[in-house]
């Protein structure tokens, strides 16, 4: 099946802020995550699979070399226990920590993810980068948002240093596609939706 990959999603550079040095960037990556396709790449009518879920707006992401990279994850979806809960902790993180709401935390409740944002290396030679972090699931209970097709997101906001450039995948981990594979099936394997590509430049 084809799919139509968004362009990528290009880091918002502002001014160097680590005391460290004068020459290093910090820029922001906003995402969020949701319980469909509706709001992302695929489209208002979601595309091919509007009931998959799906990180937006895109999931190829582009950021500059030897940086401090602060991402924002707007997290819509619900969730349950994770099969691994190794991935219910943060790692690679500035601190090892994640802000839930603001709050620092190491982890997360693995009995409540709704996803995760993981980030490696492909398997060539370059500059070794992991990044895992836990989203929360939003609770089923949760209403929607005035005016929204979802409940008010739970924001996951997480640091981490690029080092030189060179190609990146992340993905989720938590397991929440379709059946055939231990829910590692449809959106979970299938480009667009729950990985994508992470390139330092
Ligand atoms: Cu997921």
């Amino acid at each position: 099946m084809h799919q139509s990959l968004s362009p990528a999603v290009a880091a918002r550079v502002a001014a160097a802020t680590t005391p460290s040095s004068t020459e290093r960037h910090h820029v922001y990556v906003n995402l969020s995550t949701y319980p469909d396709s509706m709001a992302g790449e695929h489209g208002k009518d979601g595309g091919a699979n509007p009931d998959w879920v799906s990180y937006g707006p895109g999931t190829n992401i582009r950021v500059p070399a030897h940086s401090l990279v602060t991402v924002t994850i707007s997290q819509y979806d619900g969730g349950e226990a994770i099969t691994n809960p190794w991935f219910a902790k943060v790692h690679g993180t500035v601190g090892g920590t994640e802000t839930v709401n603001g709050k620092p935390v190491t982890q997360v409740d693995p009995e409540e993810i709704g996803h995760t944002w993981t980030l490696h290396a492909a398997p060539t030679a370059q500059d070794s980068l992991f990044v895992s972090a836990p989203l929360p699931a939003v609770p089923d209970s949760a209403p929607l948002a005035p005016g929204s097709a979802y409940p008010k997101p739970i924001e996951v906001t997480f640091s981490f240093y690029t080092k030189s450039p060179g190609k990146y995948v992340w993905n989720c981990e938590f397991p929440c596609g379709d059946g055939y594979y231990a829910k590692f099936g449809g959106p979970m394997s299938t480009r667009g939706y729950m990985s994508g590509t992470f390139t330092v430049t």
